[in-house]
C-alpha cells in the first residue's frame, strides 16, 4: 500500500507497471511533436537532463529565467496536449495519497542518461503550493534525493525504480531534492535512460 516517506509524501512503488505500455506509446508521441532538448539556466549552463512537455503549460528554462509557458519556444506552437493515460494515471495516484480531483496542466517529461544528475532545487514555479505534484519513473532505476526545506538540511536517499509513483503533497511540496547521477544499465523500457514525468498544476 501507499509508503509515507515523509508527511506530505507518499511512494506508491510500481503503480505506474499496468500503464507501462501505454505510457511508451504516449511519451513517444509526446517527444515526437516536441523533442526532448537540453535547456539552459539562467547562468548559461547546459542542463543534463533533456527535457520536453506536454499539457496546457510547458516549464522552460533559458537565460531571462524559469517559467511556465503555453507555447513550445523551438516550434512556437502549443505544447501537445496532455495524453489520456497521463491525465488518468496522475489523478488515480493524487487520489491514493489523499489529493481528490488532480487535474494536471502540465507535464513535464525528463531523460536521464548515465551521468545525468539534477542538483538540489525546490520546485516553486507553480501558482499553488497547496496542490501536489506527482512524478512518475520509469526505465532505469535512480537514486532519489529528498531533502528538507532548507538548503543545508539532511538529504534521505530513495531508490526510485521503474514503475514507481511519488506524490509530493503538503509539508512536502517545497522541500529540497535532487538526483544522482545516473548509473548505466540496461531496461527493456527505455534503451538505457531513465524517464521522469512530473505532473503539476502550474496555473
Ligand atoms: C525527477 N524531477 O525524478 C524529479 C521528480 C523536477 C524534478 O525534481 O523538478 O523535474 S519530481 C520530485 C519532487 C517534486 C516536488 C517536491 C519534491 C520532489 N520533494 O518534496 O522532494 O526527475
Ligand atoms: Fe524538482
Amino acid at each position: 500500500g501507499p509508503l509515507p516517506l515523509a508527511p506530505g509524501a507518499v511512494v506508491l512503488r510500481r503503480f505506474a507497471r499496468p500503464y507501462d505500455g501505454a505510457l511508451l506509446d504516449a511519451v513517444r508521441e509526446v517527444i515526437a511533436q516536441a523533442p526532448l532538448r537540453h535547456m539552459v539556466t539562467p547562468g548559461g549552463l547546459r542542463m543534463s537532463v533533456a527535457m520536453a512537455n506536454c499539457g496546457d503549460l510547458g516549464w522552460v528554462s533559458d537565460r531571462t529565467g524559469y517559467r511556465y509557458d503555453r507555447l513550445d519556444p523551438e516550434s512556437g506552437k502549443p505544447w501537445p496536449r496532455l495524453p489520456d493515460v497521463f491525465r488518468r494515471l496522475a489523478a488515480e495516484a493524487a487520489s491514493r495519497a489523499g489529493f481528490e480531483g488532480f487535474v494536471p496542466d502540465a507535464c513535464l517529461v525528463n531523460r536521464y542518461e548515465p551521468g545525468t544528475r539534477l542538483s538540489m532545487h525546490q520546485d516553486r514555479d507553480e501558482r499553488d503550493f497547496s496542490q501536489p505534484i506527482v512524478s512518475v519513473s520509469l526505465g532505469l532505476s535512480a537514486v532519489f534525493l529528498f531533502g528538507g526545506p532548507k538548503r543545508s538540511d539532511m538529504a534521505r536517499r530513495v531508490p526510485l525504480d521503474h514503475g514507481d509513483v511519488v506524490v509530493w503533497g503538503g509539508p512536502a511540496r517545497l522541500h529540497y531534492h535532487g538526483v544522482l547521477p545516473l548509473k548505466e544499465g540496461a531496461h527493456p523500457f527505455w534503451d538505457g535512460c531513465r524517464i521522469n514525468l512530473t505532473f503539476r498544476k502550474a496555473g
